[in-house]
């Protein structure tokens, strides 16, 4: 966003301890507002505030595991959390455009392969199902209100940048740290589930041009290539020279109660009306993601 051009403010929750480091390096040039998805008057104020055209709503509790021990919290995160934004865009000025952030998960045991914006949802885990909340009632007030309101269907999206927890870093983190002599293994769940993984960078591209088109609509965005988590535990080992074998240890308790077993997507949508395709191919985002995390390393040695 700041590469084209715009003004950016974002939105964050206060805490005694500040979590920015994935911010770092644009921190001066974004300005950051306290709200919070639990308060909507807080959510009025920041957009009276900052006066937006285009509102991104990506945040939620994202990860799928803790969504089952605070399903409660998610729900009103992640559901219940984009009616307070879109009560909020459409009290403060109802031309913002909206994009919602909208998951995968929420086809959950799929009815089809590859998944499509018609696909019927059957999500898996507390948060497939706050995602699929959050998803109708983006339709919903686009239909009620004729809000400029998108939904983008997104596949797991992944970075240097992304989270620990999530399965992708969590394996090119262990790679790098054993590599280092920080770590002896890397204890993981379902090696067997598999997802269709993209680059992050890419994504957002697809996001934006969602809200630049003459009429709202939802989106699948996905490579189409499905991958195990063996093949990304394989891929991520094998530039350093270490037999994953040696390393790798299935954890039950890394298992969950629901699996998605297997996602891929069909981004034709995306590809004929946004005129979008992802430019980053699995392999090129592992081998990127294990470098990034050996420098990062290497660095603080
Ligand atoms: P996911 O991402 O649940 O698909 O949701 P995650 O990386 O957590 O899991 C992907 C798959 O890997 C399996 N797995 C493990 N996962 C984690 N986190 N840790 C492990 O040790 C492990 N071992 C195996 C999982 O069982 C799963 O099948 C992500 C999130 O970003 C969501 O917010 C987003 O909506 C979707 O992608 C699209």
């Amino acid at each position: 966003m700041l590469e084209k051009g715009y003004t950016v403010w974002g939105m964050v929750r206060r805490a005694s301890t500040e979590t920015f480091e994935r911010i770092e390096h644009i921190k001066g040039k974004i300005q950051l507002k306290q709200a919070d998805l639990l308060d909507q008057l807080s959510l009025v104020r920041v957009l009276e505030e900052s006066r937006p055209h285009e509102v991104y709503n990506l945040a939620a509790q994202s990860f799928v595991p803790t969504s089952w021990s605070q399903p409660v919290l998610t729900g009103e995160l992640t559901g219940l959390g984009v009616t307070r934004m879109l009560e909020a865009v459409r009290l403060v000025d109802p031309g913002i455009r909206f994009y919602q952030a909208s998951s995968s998960e929420m086809f959950g045991q799929v009815r089809e392969t590859p998944q499509t914006e018609r696909t019927p949802f059957h999500p898996r885990s507390p948060y497939g199902v706050a995602k699929v909340y959050g998803h109708a009632i983006t339709i919903n007030y686009r239909e009620s209100y004729g809000i400029f309101a998108c939904s983008g269907i997104l596949f797991n999206h992944e970075s240097p940048r992304r989270g620990k927890e999530f399965v992708t870093r969590k394996v090119t983190d262990g790679v790098a740290r054993i590599k280092h002599g920080l770590a002896r293994e890397l204890r993981l769940g379902n090696l067997e589930a598999r997802r269709d993984w993209g680059f992050a960078g890419d994504y957002v591209e697809a996001m934006w041009l969602m809200l630049q088109q003459e009429a709202a609509d939802d989106y699948v965005i996905a490579t189409g290539e499905g991958h195990s988590v063996r093949d990304l535990v394989e891929l991520a080992f094998s530039p350093v020279g270490l037999d994953w074998r040696q390393y790798v240890v299935v954890d039950p308790n890394l298992k969950r109660p629901a699996e998605v077993d297997v996602l891929r997507g069909d981004a034709t949508k995306a590809r004929h009306r946004l005129g979008w395709a992802p430019k980053v191919r699995f392999p090129e985002l592992v081998r990127m993601m294990v470098e990034a995390d050996l420098a990062r390393y290497s660095a603080s040695r």
